[in-house]
C-alpha cells in the first residue's frame, strides 16, 4: 500500500513528572525555551495514552480527549505540534488524535506534560519518523516545557534555552514516592503559559526568581544524586515558594493556594521537623504533592487521607521512560511493546 492509502497510525504512553527544581518564564529567545533549569521526577501512576492516525479521508486534524472533541485554543497547540511533524516526515494527511488521561486533566497535575509526550512519541511514529529520544523530547518542549522531561524515566532535567530534556538518574536511584493530596479536580483558572507570561510582564519578584533558580537547581541535583533526602526537601520546598512568590507580586497577582493547600504546607513542615521524611511542592494548581521515602509512604498516605478538604491521594514511585503501545484493542488497555519511541 503506498503512503496516501494507508494511515500511518501508532500509539503511546507517556507519565506525568512533577518537578522538584521548578521552570517558571520562557526564554527570550522564543521557540519556548525556559528561562531557567529544572529537575523533575516521572511519575509511574498518571498516564496519558495516545494515538495518532494520519488519514487522507481528513479535511482537518480532529483531536478527542477522553473522549470530548478538542477545539479553540487545546486543539491548535496539538495541530502546532502535527504540523511540525507533517514538515520533518514529509507527510501531507491531517490526523486523527485520540488521548486518554487516567487523571483530571489541567488541575495541576502535569497533564499537558504526559499528554504531549505521548502525543509527540505517537506522531513521530505515525509519520514514519525514526526513534529519538532527543528529537521527541524537544518536539514536546515546543509545545509544553514540562513535556520534554515526560520523554524519560525517573530524574530528568531541562536546562536553560536547551532544546531537550536529559536523563539524571534512572527510577532506582532513589527509592522515594510523591504522593498527589487532590484538593480540586476542576480546571485551573490561569494556565500555566498565561501565569508566566503574567509574572514576567509585571512581577518585580520575577528578576529575583531567575536569579535564584539556576544556584537553586545545582542543590537540588546535587542532593538528589547524594540521595541526601533532607537537603532534596529544602530545595524543592524553596524551589516551590520562590516560584509562587514570583506569582504573587504578579499583576493582577497570580495565588494558585486554596485554604487546604496552605494547611498542608504547614502540616507537612511540621511533621518533618517531627522526623517525618516529607517534603511539600506545589505546581501550577492547588494540589500539593507530597515527597517521601518509599518505606514511609503508607503513614504519608494514611496523614493526607485524614486532613479535611483532600478528597484523593494518587501514590507515584518513579515512572518509566515514554514508550510505544502496540496496536491491538481498546487504547486504553494497550501494551507497551519492546520498541524505544
Ligand atoms: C514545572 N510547571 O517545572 C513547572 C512548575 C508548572 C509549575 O512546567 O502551559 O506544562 O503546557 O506551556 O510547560 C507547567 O508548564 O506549561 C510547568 P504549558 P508547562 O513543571
Amino acid at each position: 500500500m503506498t503512503k496516501e492509502s494507508s494511515p500511518g497510525t501508532a500509539r503511546a504512553v507517556a507519565h506525568a513528572n512533577i518537578a522538584l527544581a521548578k521552570y517558571w518564564g520562557k526564554s527570550e529567545r522564543g521557540d519556548n525555551l525556559t528561562a531557567v533549569p529544572s529537575l523533575s521526577l516521572t511519575l509511574d501512576a498518571l498516564t496519558t495514552r495516545s494515538q495518532v492516525s494520519f488519514d487522507a479521508s481528513l479535511k482537518s486534524d480532529e483531536v478527542i480527549l477522553g473522549g470530548k472533541t478538542l477545539g479553540g485554543r487545546e486543539l491548535t497547540r496539538v495541530t502546532e505540534l502535527l504540523d511540525r511533524v507533517r514538515k520533518a516526515a514529509g507527510e501531507s494527511r491531517f490526523a486523527r488524535v485520540d488521548s486518554i488521561n487516567n487523571f483530571p486533566t489541567a488541575a495541576g497535575l502535569a497533564s499537558s506534560a504526559s499528554g504531549f509526550a505521548a502525543l509527540a512519541v505517537a506522531a513521530r511514529a505515525a509519520a514514519g519518523l525514526p526513534a529519538s529520544d532527543k528529537d521527541a523530547s524537544k518536539l514536546a518542549r515546543q509545545s509544553s516545557a514540562s513535556a520534554a522531561r515526560s520523554i524519560f524515566e525517573g530524574f530528568v532535567e531541562l536546562l536553560e534555552d536547551t532544546d531537550s530534556a536529559e536523563p539524571v538518574a534512572p527510577s532506582s536511584h532513589f527509592d522515594v514516592c510523591m504522593l498527589v493530596a487532590i484538593v480540586q479536580q476542576e480546571r485551573k483558572d490561569v494556565s500555566s503559559t498565561g501565569g508566566m507570561e503574567q509574572t514576567r510582564l509585571t512581577s518585580p519578584y520575577y528578576r529575583g526568581w531567575l536569579e535564584a533558580a539556576p544556584p537553586l537547581f545545582r542543590e537540588i541535583k546535587q542532593a538528589l544524586l547524594a540521595r541526601d533526602f533532607e537537603r532534596l526537601a529544602w530545595g524543592m520546598e524553596r524551589s516551590t515558594l520562590l516560584m509562587h512568590a514570583s506569582m504573587f507580586g504578579a499583576d493582577p497577582p497570580i495565588v494558585y493556594f486554596k485554604p487546604t493547600s496552605v494547611e498542608l504546607i504547614h502540616a507537612i513542615k511540621n511533621r518533618r521537623a517531627g522526623g517525618h521524611p516529607e517534603a511539600f511542592t506545589l505546581d501550577a494548581g492547588p494540589n500539593v504533592k507530597v515527597l517521601t521515602l518509599a518505606s514511609h509512604a503508607a503513614k504519608t498516605e494514611e496523614f493526607l487521607l485524614r486532613v479535611p478538604g483532600v478528597t484523593r491521594v494518587i501514590v507515584c514511585r518513579p515512572g518509566p521512560r515514554a514508550a510505544l503501545l502496540s496496536l491491538d484493542g481498546p487504547l486504553s488497555e494497550a501494551r507497551r511493546t519492546d520498541a524505544a519511541p
